[in-house]
């Protein structure tokens, strides 16, 4: 096995990181800073031509997408840990919450954060914003109404909540937190006091 990321603080890459932190695997670790423009310049688009974050190499394999990058971890490298399978009984449950943390939530996020932090004032759009913030509450409001008073997402802690966490991490940092039920809150706190979240977060360069 010789994996190798390229990471980007506080990007999705961060999921990939906690992932192998959870999962107990070695990888090279690239740390490199968010840099729109050196992103989108040829060094860095011969790796993921996207010109995105994450990209993972397992040896000549590039693989994107960090929600499938962590499944393929888990299900490649450590005998399907925080993974489900098809006979498990939360099979569907799993899947929905890993896809849910991208598919479903990643969108409205992006806009919300490029509305009230990315772009400059005078390139904002105000109904844009009203739109970003009300389809990121119900997002958030769909987690809060699965969410108990303690635990995770499914019974124990998965790669679902790896997946879902980090937009409520973009949410937070961006300060829009008050979007954010108190259950999830307590859920967000919860997840991010593990030991692998604060030893990925700390990884800056
Ligand atoms: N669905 C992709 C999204 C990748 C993505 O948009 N990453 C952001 C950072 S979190 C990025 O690279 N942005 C740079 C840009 O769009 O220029 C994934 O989950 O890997």
């Amino acid at each position: 096995m010789t994996l190798k990321l390229y990471h980007f603080p506080n990007t999705r890459s961060l999921r990939v990181l906690w992932a192998l932190e959870e999962l107990g695997l070695e990888a090279d670790i690239e740390t490199r800073q968010m840099d729109r423009a050196k992103m989108k310049a040829p060094e860095y688009l011969a790796l993921n031509p996207l010109g995105k974050t994450p990209v993972m190499f397992d040896g000549d394999e590039r693989i994107v997408e960090s929600t499938a990058i962590i499944e393929y971890l888990a299900n490649k490298y450590a005998d399907g840990r925080l993974a489900r399978r098809p006979d498990d009984s939360d099979y569907g449950r799993y899947l929905q919450w890993l896809h849910f943390g991208e598919a479903g939530m990643g969108g409205y996020i992006n806009m919300l954060i490029a509305q009230t932090a990315i772009l400059p004032e005078e390139h904002r759009i105000p109904a844009m914003k009203v739109w970003a913030e009300k389809e990121t509450k119900n997002c958030l409001d769909f987690i809060e109404a699965n969410l108990g008073d303690d635990g995770y997402l499914l019974d124990e802690f998965s790669l679902a909540d790896i997946s879902v966490i980090y937009p409520l991490f973009l949410v937070k940092i961006t300060k829009n937190g008050a979007l954010m039920g108190d259950k999830t809150n307590a859920y967000f706190k919860r997840a991010t006091a593990r030991e692998a979240w604060k030893k990925a977060c700390a990884r800056v360069d």
